[in-house]
């Protein structure tokens, strides 16, 4: 018994400095996420982060999210089911068209943002979605909120912060 216990410590251990020691190559810091405003897709700036290997592959690449806030009484009508779309996008010269990497959906109940889920990783978007020797990725997301019948058109605000990743 003593030593299933000493066995579970250390795994619980491990574990705890497996997931402390765990880095990605490079991150944004935590931003505040594009306005929120009904019927219309909001962008964040782009970001360039590099990965340990070249080429940047979407799979490599994430977004997190936190602070999941509220759209503004008088502004938005609270409506439980009402989504907001965000992609992943990594940003390339005309005539290349961005690659789209990952959807994530954000549903609300009434006002407030209470979930985000990864809903999509594009085949294409998991492979490299740069040139082959560019480690780099121009990365950044967009926001599409629903408009429902009595929104009105001004701003939100951020609902959520998130931080992209890559490895
Ligand atoms: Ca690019
Ligand atoms: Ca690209
Ligand atoms: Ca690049």
């Amino acid at each position: 018994m003593k030593k299933i216990v000493i066995c579970l410590g250390i795994f619980a251990m491990l574990l705890l400095v497996t997931s402390n020691v765990y880095a990605y190559n490079q991150v944004t810091g935590w931003q505040k996420g594009p306005e929120a405003i009904a019927g219309k897709k909001t962008s964040g700036k782009i970001f360039n982060l590099t990965s340990k290997s070249a080429p940047l592959k979407g799979s490599e690449s994430y977004v997190f999210f936190d602070n999941l806030g509220y759209l503004r009484e008088g502004v938005a009508k609270p409506i439980t089911g009402r989504e907001i779309i965000i992609y992943l996008m990594e940003d390339d010269a005309d005539p290349n068209a961005d690659d789209f990497v990952k959807r994530y959906i954000g549903t609300f109940k009434g006002l407030d943002l209470d979930t985000i889920k990864l809903d999509e990783e594009y085949t294409a978007g998991l492979g490299n979605i740069d040139s082959a020797n560019d480690a780099t990725g121009e990365l950044y997301i967009t926001a599409a909120l629903d408009k429902i019948t009595g929104d009105k058109t001004t701003t939100n605000g951020a609902v959520f912060d998130y931080e992209i990743r890559v490895d």
